[in-house]
């Protein structure tokens, strides 16, 4: 049996540019959060007593490494080395290996992955990866890695952009869920993408995602995962939140809410709800339902004065106010049977029949087939899918307030 952790995405001093206009006593916590994350992951390890920890690229923000980052990240390495827990790691694109010569000296209990993938052997484990040697690897390195090795456990690193994928990250060190299950690894430790995601179950192909957020459109749950592989059982995953500052995004409905003095309260007590422990939340609200709000309260959310006032707490700070807009009233006001006909085609839509005609070249696509085999079935994929697709057809026939339907 072997326990380990597996984080990626780092990216320890992280400037966080876009956040300087906050109060600079909450500043300082979002420029500490990085490198508190992984702290707290190796707090975790040491706890733990793992018997290794493999990071998958992306350690450090920028191209050239602050010595702040580096010896921040080599007293952390310290620390697990006096817990004798080795570190296996590979450099990404954002902090790709340059010449060595402005590099602090890692401890001996770290292995450094070098520009080719190479295979690491820990007692019955092999681990293979590669450090990017420049920014752009836009070749297939995952044609380059071995076939498993002939140990008890297999283990590849991998920072990378899985293809096909709709994420905002470039495309670099392609690869298709296919070539990791023909190498045959126990395991594969993805990095690159920032959104957390299990790709497969078995064997694990996993991105852990960052360990902290870095703006606000990085909402989920940020961490990394400790690990159990054990030879003829399940894998364990275990999720572990590490991130001090999380990135939160609220819809709250204004249902029957008319005063600015209602509105207040609601606020507050939303603030007071997301409190967590060990966290500061940053919140965006978005206040969906608010016809019956006057226009004078509209006002004063749209020119800030809302959010000037409110106040804030220890831990939770709200740093956006937004409306939904008025969708329904806006586009169906105008003509009762587009109303109408919208409803039916949605109803349509949802007939098991017609989502299964309209999405069956999904569901018929080789790789959905066998891996994803019960996509068809999945009611909750196709609440999501019909959801989302009102939502988008709304947002594109909405129009502003006081402009013409008709135009002409
Ligand atoms: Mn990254």
């Amino acid at each position: 049996m072997i326990r380990f952790i597996h984080t990626a995405d780092l990216h320890l001093d992280s400037p966080f540019k876009g956040l300087k206009q906050l109060h600079p006593k909450l500043y300082d916590r979002v420029y500490q959060s990085t490198f508190q994350a992984f702290e707290r992951l190796v707090t975790l390890a040491i706890q733990e007593a793992v018997d290794f920890m493999v990071i998958a690229g992306d350690i450090y923000d920028g191209d050239n490494q602050s010595v702040k980052a580096q010896a921040f990240f080599r007293d952390q390495m310290t620390r697990l080395k006096t817990a004798q827990i080795p570190v296996f790691l590979s450099h990404g694109n954002h902090d790709f290996m340059d010449n060595g010569t402005s590099r602090l000296q890692m401890p001996s209990n770290v292995t450094v992955l070098g520009n080719q993938p190479e295979t690491h052997y820990l007692n019955n484990t092999a681990i293979t990866g590669f450090s990017y040697p420049k920014r752009w690897v836009t070749e297939r390195m995952i044609d380059k890695y071995p076939k498993r090795a002939n140990t008890e456990f297999h283990i590849g690193l991998l920072h990378g952009y899985l293809e096909g994928s709709a994420s905002a990250e470039d495309v670099y060190a392609p690869f298709t869920i296919t070539d990791l299950l023909n190498k045959q690894y126990d395991y594969w430790a993805l990095g690159h993408i920032h959104k957390r995601q299990v790709l497969i179950q078995q064997p694990p192909i996993v991105y852990p995602g960052n360990t902290q957020g870095r703006n606000p459109n990085e909402l989920d749950e940020k961490g990394a995962f400790l690990v159990t592989l054990q030879k003829g059982m399940e894998p364990t995953l275990t999720f572990v939140n590490t991130a001090p500052i999380w990135w939160k995004e609220k819809t709250i409905s204004l249902l029957g809410i008319h005063t600015l003095d209602v509105l207040y309260t609601k606020i507050a007590e939303e603030i007071a709800r997301a409190e967590k422990p060990d966290q500061t939340i940053l919140l965006s609200l978005k206040l969906d339902d608010r016809e019956a709000l006057p226009d004078d309260v509209i006002t004063r959310i749209h020119n800030g004065d809302l959010l000037a006032g409110i106040s804030q707490s220890e831990n939770v700070y709200l740093y956006r106010i937004s409306l939904a807009p008025k969708k329904e009233r806006l586009v169906f006001s105008a003509d009762d049977r587009m109303q109408q006909s919208f409803n039916r085609s949605k109803e349509h839509l949802s007939h098991d029949e017609t989502y299964r005609r309209v999405l069956q070249d999904l569901f018929k696509h080789p790789t959905v087939r066998t891996r994803f085999a019960d996509l068809e079935q999945d009611r909750h994929l196709k609440t999501t899918i019909l959801q989302e697709a009102e939502e988008l057809l709304l947002e594109d026939i909405v129009f502003e307030e006081g402009e013409s339907i008709n135009e002409d």
